[in-house]
Order: structure tokens, then sequence, then C-alpha cells
């Protein structure tokens, strides 16, 4: 059954939606981490890059500066007694930024500094591995004589014009102002400067033979023209980065979920359907002929609603009548149901015979609705002028509910509206009703009808329920009359008004239009 599947959806809607939102909710999550992750760990290493370049090229430009600046005036200075020069030595050491001191080398000695003036020393007493044969040489030092706890620099510069002589500067050394550019950056653990197979690190003091820093360099770069490299240590995402990203993440994708989870259930949200179905023009009437057995003539119609999903196919009433009850919404159906009848009235009008009978099923709550008569009135007005006699079939459930029934009753009569008790003998049937209420039409329902063959030719309720109406002065409609043989046995027994497969199944507009086109050639031609 069609509806099955439609109200199976519907009560799996929530965790469906629930399981949606979680999916949703992850993918989001993935992707979003994901591309951020990304993003931020390229941003961190173009960061690192621009750090580590800018470290590379501030020591770069003073190590030039002090080459150009400062040393190379100086070359010719070693052919000079100290005493002479040792005082433009200094004054030249003063101006010079970072440095320690200036040593002038002759023949692999040293003899004039600008710190302590004369003195006579083989230079690999001050610096072991200067390798006096190249014209530039750069070595770390743990210490020089005045300061032998601070690492240096050994900058070495040769004399074109003699071998082993030439400058050497000692040159203050220190990460600091470097470290203090990369304190915004947690995830960089440390840096450090590689000259040869030692190096000076951010984390200990003195020099570190190569051989003990981690194996693991974030980056590295060579200085032009020096055999020195500044090498950064960490990670490219520091914990806070992945901290931040992932609790952004988990936020976001927390309202993702939720809002997907909101959307969906608004979208979803159950008799939607409904509503959509009538606005999409899902909906339809057909109109099954009653039978007055006097003339065998239909002496009207009873409207029967008809849903026509565009995936469910079609839904039976009963399923989508009390659906709609069950959500409040069976206000508008029926509402929805007038505008039908009204619409189809008019184009059925010219070949329905003045006085037909024109019969809508309506829900107790409908009746009990404030809106009831207001709705009718204005059906009644967009109805066809003084062509139909209405009917409402109401079900005994209407007296239960609604203790204003009789008056509504009395409302329907003073408008000219006649009332069916519809499927009378199912539902918690109460003979009282029958005798309270003004009904002018009793229903028998089809239940019974088909008992009339089984039972051959003896249904004692039946037969009870006929008595009674007799009594009560009640017109009856027996339903859903298929056989020649229960015709016969309801005619017998005073039935006079039919409805059942043996006429007609209920007929859309243009069959209904056939169906009483060919009654009357018949009658014509009879
Ligand atoms: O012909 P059918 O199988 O559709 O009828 C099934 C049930 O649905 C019947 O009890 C009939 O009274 C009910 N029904 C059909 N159309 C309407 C309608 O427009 N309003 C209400 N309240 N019930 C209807
Ligand atoms: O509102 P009510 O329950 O009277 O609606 C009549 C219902 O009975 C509709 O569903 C209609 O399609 C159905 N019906 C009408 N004639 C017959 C019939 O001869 N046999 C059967 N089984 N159902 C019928
Ligand atoms: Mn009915």
């Amino acid at each position: 059954m069609p509806l099955s599947r439609a109200l199976m959806r519907q009560a799996t809607y929530p965790r469906r939606i629930a399981w949606s939102s979680v999916i949703f909710g992850s993918l989001f999550f993935i992707l979003f981490t994901l591309i951020l992750l990304t993003f931020t760990w390229h941003k961190r290493q173009h960061q690192h890059q621009q750090l580590l370049n800018d470290s590379r090229a501030a020591l770069q430009h003073s190590l030039d500066a002090l080459i150009s600046n400062t040393l190379n005036p100086l070359l010719s200075f070693t052919r000079f007694d100290c005493h002479t020069i040792s005082q433009e030595l200094t004054s030249r050491a003063a101006f010079a930024e970072n440095l320690r001191a200036i040593l002038l080398v002759r023949e692999g000695y040293a003899f004039c500094s600008s710190a302590t003036g004369a003195f006579y020393l083989p230079l690999n007493a001050i610096s072991e591995h200067t390798d006096l044969s190249r014209d530039q040489d750069l070595r770390l030092l743990s210490g020089t004589p005045l300061q032998p706890d601070k690492p240096a620099f050994a900058l070495w510069l040769r004399n074109p014009h003699s071998a082993q002589s030439g400058v050497l500067a000692t040159i203050n050394l220190n990460l600091a102002p470097y470290q203090l550019l990369a304190s915004y950056h947690p995830e960089i653990s440390g840096m450090a400067l590689v000259a040869q197979n030692t190096a000076l690190t951010s984390w200990q003091p003195g020099l570190a033979a190569n051989s003990e820093l981690p194996p693991q360099p974030l980056m590295k770069q060579t200085l032009e023209g020096y055999p020195l490299q500044f090498v950064l240590y960490g990670d490219t995402l520091s914990m806070r980065d992945i901290h931040l990203i992932v609790l952004t993440g988990i936020l976001l994708s927390l309202l993702v979920g939720g809002g997907c989870w909101l959307l969906l259930s608004l979208n979803r949200r159950p008799g939607k359907e409904i509503l959509l179905g009538i606005k999409r023009g899902e909906f339809y009437v057909e109109y099954q002929p009653l039978i007055s057995t006097l003339s065998g003539r239909a002496y009207g119609v009873e409207a029967l609603l008809r849903w026509k999903h565009p995936s469910e196919g079609l839904i039976p009433p009963d399923m989508f009548i009390s659906y709609a009850e069950s959500l409040n919404l069976i206000i508008p159906l029926t509402r929805h149901l007038f505008e039908l009848v009204a619409r189809d009235a008019h184009r059925l009008n010219p070949y329905l015979p003045v006085g037909t009978h024109m019969s809508l099923n309506l829900s107790p709550l409908h009746l009990a609705a404030e809106s009831f008569r207001q709705d009718v009135l204005r059906w009644i007005a967009a109805m066809p002028d003084n062509h139909f006699n209405y009917v409402f079939e109401v079900t005994e459930r209407t007296m239960v509910r609604d203790k204003n029934a009789g008056e509504i009753f009395a409302w329907l009569h003073e408008n000219n509206i006649q009332i069916a008790i519809d499927d009378f003998g199912t539902g918690h049937s109460a003979l009282i009703y029958l005798e309270k209420y003004p009904f002018d039409y009793l229903k028998i329902d089809r239940g019974f009808v088909q008992s009339i063959g089984t039972q051959t030719l003896n249904s004692p309720v039946l037969d009870a329920v006929l008595h009674l109406a007799n009594k009560l002065e009640l017109k009856t409609v027996a339903e859903g009359v298929e056989t020649g043989e229960q015709a016969a046995w309801l005619v017998k027994h005073g039935v006079s008004h039919m409805q059942g497969y043996l006429f007609s199944r209920p007929l859309q507009p243009d069959r209904l239009i056939d169906y009483y086109r060919c009654r009357s050639l018949a009658t014509m031609a009879g």
C-alpha cells in the first residue's frame, strides 16, 4: 500500500533528519578542518620563510657592512707598527656595531688589538681553526680571551699582498634579536647558526657540535658568501593553531548540523505534504451516483476526495483523512474540497438535473470549528444557484465529540442542507443519536450490505436497523451494493436509495457527464 510507505517515511523522518544532519555536520567538520589546516600550514610556512629571510638578511647585512666599511680599509695597516696605528684601530672598532675587537695579523701572529693595543700571539691561539691561507674565513668561537664565555664570530680577511697577514675581527654573536622576531611564533622551538661543524643554538649557552643538533630542522638558509647557515627548529603548525582550528571546526559543524536539522525539520514538517498537495493541485474529486430504486435513476452524487501523490500514487482517503485530522489540517483540506466541488459543479451543471443531491463527507473536527458556518456559506455562494440539493454526511463520531451537534444540525437545516448519518453501524453506534438528532438519511454501511449474500437472505441486524429507520421516518441509503441479489433484497426490505459498484463506481466529472448522458438517452429511447 503506497501510504504505508509514506507513513513509514513520516515515522522515520526524525531519525533520518538526525542522521542526515550528523553526516552533514561531520562532512563539514572534515572539510573545514582540512581546508583550514592546509591554509594555515601554507601561511605559517610562508611566515617562517619570511622570518628566516629577515634574520639571515639582517646578519648578512651587518657582516657585509662590517667588511666593507670597517675591515677592508684596515688591511693595509698590517704593514705598520702597532703604536702608530693603534689609536686609529681603536676608534674604528668603537664605531662598528657588535664588534668585540680587531686584531692585526702579520705572518701568522696577531700583533695589535683594538682592545688591548700591542701584543704578540700566534693567531691559532686565538682562533684555532681559522685558515690564514684563505682570502676570507669565518669561524665560531666559544669565547675570546677577554670574554671567554661569550661566543663570537672570528672573521678573517687576508691582505692580498702578503700571505698570512690580514685582519681578524671578533664579533659579538647573539641570537636574541632573532629570537625576539620568532617569539610571535610559538611553533618555532629554537634556532641555530651553524658554521662548518659547530653551532650556536638558542637553547644552550656556548657552542654545540653539529652532531648534537636535532636531526630534523624546519627550514634553513645559507648566508651568501659566508660558510654560515641560519636554521629554524620546530613545527610548521603550532598546537595552538591546531586546537583553534579543531575547536572552531567543532563549533561551526555543530552550527551547520543544527541548521541542517532545523531546515530539514521545517521543510519536512509533517502535513507539509498535504498543504503542498493542495497547492500543487494533487487533490481531485470523484462523484459516485446515488440511485433511487423507484425510478432506477441517479438522484444525486456523493463527492469523494482523492489524492494522487506524485511519488506515492493514489493514497486512500481513509488514510489521508485521518492523517489530516491528526495534524489539524482537515479544515483547509475540506475548504479545498469545497473549492473543487464548486469548480466541478459549474461544469456538471448543464448535465445534471435540477435538484440533484450533492452529498459531501464532513469531518467532526470541521463541524465543531468556529469557521464552519462561514466556510459552508462561502461554499454555497460559490456553487451554481438553485441547482443542487445539499447533503452533508457525518459520522457518529460527530455526536460523540460535539455536545453542540444539535445546534449545528439545526443551522444546517435552516440553510437547506440535509444531514445523512454515514457508515451507520460501524464505530461506536448508539441508537440514542437516531432519536436525538434530526437526520434525513441513514447510510447503511457496506459491511451490512455485503453480509446479505452470505447469511442467505436473513440478516437480522440489518433487518432491525431498517425497521428502526422506518419507524423513525428516516430515508435509508445502502452503501456498497455490488450484486443484483443485494439490490433485490434491499428493495424488498424497503430501501429506496442505493450506491455501489452495481450502479457505478465513483467517477471523475467527465465520466460522470458521460454517465448522465447515457442515462438520459436510455430513458428517451425507453
Ligand atoms: O470512496 P472512498 O474509498 O474514497 O471512501 C473512503 C472513506 O473516505 C469514506 O468513509 C468516505 O466517507 C471518506 N471520504 C471520502 N472523501 C471525503 C472527504 O472529502 N471528507 C471526509 N471527511 N471524508 C471523505
Ligand atoms: O463515505 P463512505 O464511507 O460512504 O464512502 C463510500 C466508500 O465506499 C468509498 O470509499 C467508495 O469508493 C466505496 N464504495 C462505493 N461503492 C462501493 C462498492 O460497491 N463496493 C465497495 N467495496 N466499495 C464501494
Ligand atoms: Mn460517505
